[in-house]
């Protein structure tokens, strides 16, 4: 009886169930014994919604929240489920679906907005710390927007001068978001069938904020109630995403910061140094980061951390912050989401910056255990706790904020306590493949395109490609997910390219490296990797740099052989943990740009079986891509790997992959 007074001790989460990572395990294990609580300990403590899972709770008016939830054994006959306005739970889950993809598209695309406005004022040489860099990528982006890079001087063609070039690039790049008459200028990028599908679809984003906007309407209390009304409005916004704020982000931060070209680094929380001052960024926006890194390798600054009693500066990061700098510097990534708290319960970091996106709000009272300095620095993303520093960065003061925030890294590490706790794992990886790299690697100089990469499909020694990325969710055994796809896709000769946390999970494993193709791939895809010298994992960047998976698809279908339309191509793609609205938008610009789109954990549409196979079944006839929803990673591989398989029917080339293994078995026997 006396055992039941007292307070029970909250659940904590078994390590090993809670990550393959031993890095991770270790954290966990030293989070509890200090009595850090943990997003992993708070998945076992609070479990979700099982109504809000199924997608069927409505709370767009204050008549409800109206929850709809699906009989266990499912519905016969008519469903008469409705809330008290009478929408349907097709209208309720289709509603907060695409209030989802708005979430998303948002998100990504606000991040692009405020990279086209530093541009712009880099292109008006109003700052000293931004330049436009990239000079052969502003031509590319250029055309693509239409801006004319020659002019016409007394009869004879010349370069229009560069500054011109880039000042009406920024003009013609930010008025995409809010533009009053046409269409997003990306969409011609698309390949043609694509384009005229969406036309006919009558999906053509007409500019990025407007279909966000539309989306908050059509979803208010009693406009839009029709379900494939909903999703369409749902395609037009997600393709405003894909095409439009995520690929101007990515151009545009190409253009400042260099178009990533594959290099080498490490990854997990090994990369951090207990001797050294470790700062950490984390968000999404390479804007400021990209000055911390040029303060954080100043000769100065490190002889001020060596003044301090550090032996030098260890600059990692964390989700697509990371991937940013990753990329273009090869500063290290310590780790995925799910590994932000434990980053800091190492009790060596001396500063973790954040700006923008999956920032848990948990990291100010983890730091508050810690000497740790939490600084936010965006105006839209500040916390309510007393211990976070507020540092509000502004592009006209750039270097100055940054160097702030470093001096500030550094000063703080002889407060650090006694206790701290690297967990040794990091591994090598190859990172910062892109467009252009691909065709390099791939294509070679000669052709300078995507034919040998087509050759090599074509011929069958790589089945298809894969495009594998997404989050991290506490509610799956974390990097479970994206590791078993990954790796049962490359036994299967499936090339992967991947972005967001998934790469850096895939980098962690060592997944990254083109000697993990000997271990790893089939046959065939081992023996371009190790012909090429490419990893059987493509690491593509960010979030935002999905938009870098459409153009290389595009790429794809306009080296020939392989189909006329994205939707042609032997390709699927995958987020086997995804957990954010961002995720949903993405999926939903895959679909809609022709992919066949396989989500992991669960999706919000399981209690509204009608709209569920709406997007998963029917959509298929009006873009050629669909969702497809399954936890378990080797089935949710082997449906991708289906799917690639029935391309290769389609297009003729299923014959071709059985003479390719064939002939190797031919080519052993020779050898033998
Ligand atoms: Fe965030 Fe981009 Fe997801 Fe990782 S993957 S948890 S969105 S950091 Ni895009
Ligand atoms: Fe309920 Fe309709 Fe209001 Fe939604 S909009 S909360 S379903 S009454």
């Amino acid at each position: 009886m006396a055992d039941e007074t007292k307070a029970k001790a909250p659940k904590l989460a078994d390590p090993v169930a809670a990550t393959i990572d031993p890095a991770t395990q270790q954290m966990i294990k030293r989070a509890q014994q200090l009595g850090v609580d943990t997003v992993f300990d708070r998945a076992e403590q609070m479990k979700p919604c099982n109504i809000g899972v199924q997608g069927i709770c409505c709370k767009n008016c204050s008549m409800g929240p109206c929850r709809l939830p699906l009989p266990k054994g499912g519905i016969e006959g008519e469903d008469k489920r409705k809330g008290l306005c009478g929408a349907s739970a097709n209208t309720i889950a289709a509603r907060n679906f695409i209030r989802m993809v708005a979430g998303g598209a948002a998100a990504h695309s606000d991040h692009g907005r405020s990279v086209a406005e530093v541009f712009m004022s880099a292109a008006r040489k109003e700052s000293d710390a931004y330049k436009i860099k990239d000079i052969p990528k502003l031509l590319a982006v250029a055309k693509a927007l239409g801006v004319d890079t020659t002019v016409e001087v007394d009869g004879e063609t010349r370069d229009r001068d560069m500054d011109e070039v880039a000042l009406e690039v920024g003009q013609v790049a930010l008025n995409e978001w809010g533009k009053a008459e046409g269409e997003l200028l990306y969409l011609k990028r698309a390949p043609q069938p694509l384009y005229e599908k969406w036309t006919k679809a009558g999906v053509k984003p007409r500019n990025i904020d407007r279909e966000i906007v539309e989306i908050m309407h059509r979803t208010h209390m009693g406009v839009d109630q029709d379900y494939k009304n909903l999703i369409k409005q749902g395609s037009r916004c997600a393709i405003a995403d894909g095409w439009g704020g995520s690929m101007l982000a990515t151009d545009l931060q190409d253009i400042l910061f260099g178009t990533p070209y594959p290099l080498q680094s490490e990854a997990n929380l090994g990369v951090m140094k207990a001797d050294h001052v470790n700062l950490i960024v984390h968000g999404h926006e390479p804007v400021l980061s990209e000055m911390i890194v040029a303060v954080a390798q100043k000769p100065e600054m490190v002889e001020y951390a060596k003044s301090k009693g550090a032996k030098g500066i260890q600059l990692s990061g964390i989700c697509c912050t990371a991937n940013e700098i990753l990329q273009r510097h090869g500063v290290p990534p310590a780790g995925t989401f799910l590994q932000q708290e434990l980053a800091i319960i190492t009790g060596a970091c001396d500063a973790m910056v954040v700006d923008i996106q999956c920032i848990f709000q948990n990291l100010a009272n983890v730091a508050k255990c810690f000497h740790t300095k939490l600084i936010t620095t965006h105006p839209i993303a500040k916390m309510e706790q007393e211990n976070v520093i507020h540092i509000e960065f502004d592009e006209h003061h750039a270097l100055e904020d940054a160097e702030r925030i470093v001096k500030m890294a550094i000063d703080n590490f002889a407060n650090r306590g006694a206790e701290v706790m690297i967990p040794p794992h990091k591994a090598t990886q190859i990172a910062g493949f892109g467009v252009e790299s691909i065709q390099y690697h791939l294509g070679g100089t000669f052709r300078g395109s995507y034919y040998t990469l087509n050759d090599n499909i074509i011929n069958g020694r790589i089945r298809g490609v894969a495009g594998v990325v997404g989050c991290n969710n506490a509610r799956t055994r974390h990097n479970e997910g994206h590791i078993a796809v990954v790796k049962e896709l490359i036994k299967n000769d499936v090339l992967v390219l991947t972005t967001g946390c998934n790469g850096i999970a895939c980098a962690m494993e060592g997944l990254l490296t083109p000697e993990s193709a000997g271990v790893y791939c089939g046959p065939g895809l081992k023996e371009v990797c190790e012909t090429v010298g490419i990893p059987p994992v493509l690491h593509l960047g960010s979030c935002v740099d999905n938009s870098r998976i459409l153009l290389a698809a595009t790429e794809v279908v306009n080296a020939g052989g392989l189909g006329k339309d994205i939707s042609d191509l032997p390709a699927a793609g995958s987020a086997p943990e995804w957990m954010s609205e961002k995720a949903i938008s993405i999926g939903h610009y895959f679909v809609s740009s022709g992919v066949y789109t396989v989500f992991g954990v669960t999706l919000p549409t399981s209690g509204a079986p009608v709209f569920h196979n709406h997007i998963c079944k029917e959509l298929e006839k009006l873009y050629g891509g669909m969702w497809d929803i399954e936890p378990d990673p080797i089935k949710h591989a082997q449906l991708m790997i289906a799917h690639i398989d029935k391309k290769r029917k389609e297009l003729g080339i299923d014959k071709a992959r059985e003479r390719q293994l064939m002939s190797m078995e031919d080519r052993q026997k020779l050898e033998a």
